[in-house]
């Protein structure tokens, strides 16, 4: 007699609710499925990534003497999906007497699995995913009367009830956020330290082999291999950022660089979001650097911020409004994806960098997936739902309940501003003052119109001008229309006539 336990891909953690009572007789199913894997035709990377990890945590079950049944995606009789393994492995072993599992983070998933209460032949235990700090039910009660739901408002909540950067009952420093200490630009003299980027190990080499064989025509690069896939891996690419990019973090967040793909960014979401790490845990070896005189202030609060307030955010504006977030589109914005996201083969240097890296590394920054990739699908007017698809597949990190908010929400403002009070668009202006990009392109920043003016000026203009209905009533818009209407007339006409050219070209980004 035992129970089934099934463990997903982005469910590596030891302590996973699921797991806590796991005994002698139970079984710990691990799959590889076709369904997860091309529900979108995820970047390999990221195939390669959580096969690799999940076949390197069955066998740290295995250390701590559990039963692991691990289902390789090219095993003979592989059903192809979840439930299709569960039900084989209650099939082949009739003692198994139910089975639990820990909620999936994506509502596609969820709705599957409650399925499964009547098509399984024993009883299932959906258990509630208990490795974030604000459980939904404590997030629906915040959100529950109020007319916004501001992140920073939530933050300093989460900061009360985890202790972190406490002082008693006030924020350390006095400031419960330190962000205008941390939009400066990266002076050319300086650059981005070196990185933990550990090879693949022999699974992790195998996997990349299979993933490289099996889905050749899904989207990005195998190598070169940047991702630890073991839990120590991890916690080693941790410690290295914690005690040696962590300074910098605050400081150059908001920086973009040539040919500098990570700059002061810790590349932890892709080990926070598939289990190897623990968020709080993080944070708290964050809080210490603080405290021991390590890391300054507003790098630690920054770094913190984003795990502990926007991370458990995004969950929570997530299930709250499932199913039919997605679905909005306030901003009525229908232009197809251009195919210059799949190649990286534009003039533009910006959207080059950015999506040249995401296709080798699986990995852009938070200011290259919002005001460089993100901002020019919003002022493009691109449809959300190839977008929000775009951004889900290409990112190694990426998983609906985290993606669908920060792109639909945050950089599409397609959710009619619940997330974000004003939508993040910007001219070529805002790329110009944050990073180096500009100089070597083939656009001029400084031109809002003719044959070499930067696609993001004119692009901008179009956007708040035909929004205007949308967008004039947000007082945080009142500056951005007035200067509209500030506009010389003959320069807002030709700009508007060189995005509509530009636009019905299908986005012709080469000079
Ligand atoms: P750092 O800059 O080092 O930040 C530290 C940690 O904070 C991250 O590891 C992550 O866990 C957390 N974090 C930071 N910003 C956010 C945020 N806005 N929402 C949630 N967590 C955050 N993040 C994902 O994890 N998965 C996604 O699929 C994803 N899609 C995004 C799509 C768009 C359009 C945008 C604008 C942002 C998206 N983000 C996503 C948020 C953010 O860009 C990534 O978390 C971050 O770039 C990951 O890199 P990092 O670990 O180096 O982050
Ligand atoms: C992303 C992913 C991929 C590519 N493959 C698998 C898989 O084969 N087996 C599995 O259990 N999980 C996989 N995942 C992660 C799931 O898609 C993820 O658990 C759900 O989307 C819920 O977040
Ligand atoms: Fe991007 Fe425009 Fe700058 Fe070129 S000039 S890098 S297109 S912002």
């Amino acid at each position: 007699m035992g129970v089934l336990r099934l463990v997903l891909g982005d469910q590596l953690s030891p302590g996973l609710s699921s797991l806590k009572d796991a005994g002698p007789g139970d079984v710990v199913l691990m799959a590889e499925v076709a369904e997860e894997a091309t529900y979108v035709r995820h970047h390999k990377k990221k195939i390669a990534f959580l096969f690799a990890a999940m076949r390197h945590f069955a066998e740290e079950l295995r250390g701590a003497r559990l039963n692991v049944r691990y289902v390789r995606l090219d095993d003979p009789g592989n059903q192809g999906s979840l439930r299709g393994e569960v039900a084989r492995a209650l099939e082949d072993d009739p003692a198994l007497t139910a089975v639990v599992v820990t909620k999936p983070g994506e509502w596609r998933l969820l709705q599957d699995m409650e399925t499964w209460r009547d098509l399984m032949p024993v009883p299932v235990d959906l258990r509630e995913d208990t490795r974030f700090i604000v459980p939904l039910t404590e997030f629906y009660a915040w959100a529950k009367g109020r007319k916004q739901l501001r992140m920073e408002f939530f933050y300093r909540d989460v900061r009360r009830k985890t202790g972190l950067l406490m002082d008693g009952e006030e924020p350390a420093g006095g400031q419960w956020n330190f962000d205008h200490d941390n939009r400066k630009r990266l002076p050319k003299a300086l650059a981005p330290p070196p990185r933990f980027l550990p090879p693949a190990d022999a699974v992790t080499q195998d996997v990349i082999a299979f993933v490289a064989e099996r889905f050749p025509d899904h989207f990005g690069d195998l190598e070169p291999w940047v991702f630890a896939t073991t839990r120590a891996g991890a916690e080693a690419a941790r410690d290295h950022f914690i005690t040696e990019i962590l300074p910098g973090f605050g400081d150059w967040q908001d920086a973009m660089a040539k040919g500098e793909p990570w700059m002061w960014h810790s590349l932890l979401s892709i080990y926070i979001n598939c289990g190897l790490l623990d968020p709080l845990d993080v944070c708290q070896r964050a809080e210490s650097e603080w405290r021991e005189g390590r890391a300054p202030l507003n790098a630690v609060e920054g770094f913190i911020r984003q795990i502990i307030g926007w991370r458990e955010y995004v969950r929570g504006i997530y299930w709250l409004k499932m199913p039919g977030y997605g679905q909005t589109n306030t901003l009525n914005a229908h232009r197809p994806l251009p195919d210059f996201y799949w190649t990286g083969e534009t003039d533009m240097r910006c959207m080059a960098e950015a999506i040249g890296q995401t296709k080798r590394h699986a990995y852009a920054h938070h200011i290259q997936r919002l005001m460089v990739t993100g901002n020019f699908a919003l002022i493009a007017g691109l449809a959300p739902a190839e977008v929000n698809d775009w951004y889900l597949l290409v990112y190694a990190d990426a998983y609906e309940w985290v993606e669908l908010p920060n792109t639909h929400g945050m950089a599409l403002h397609a959710d009619g501003g619940l997330m974000a009070s004003k939508p993040y668009a910007a001219s070529g202006n805002y790329i110009n003052k944050m990073s180096d990009y500009c100089s070597g392109c083939a656009y001029d920043v400084t031109a809002k119109s003719g044959p070499r003016a930067c696609p993001f000026n004119f692009l901008y203009w179009d956007f708040i001008a035909r929004n205007r209905e949308s967008l004039a009533g947000n007082p945080r818009m009142a500056l951005i229309y007035k200067a509209l209407d500030r506009l010389d007339p003959v320069s807002l006409s030709a700009m508007r006539d060189q995005a509509s050219a530009f636009l019905g070209s299908g986005c012709k980004a080469r000079l």
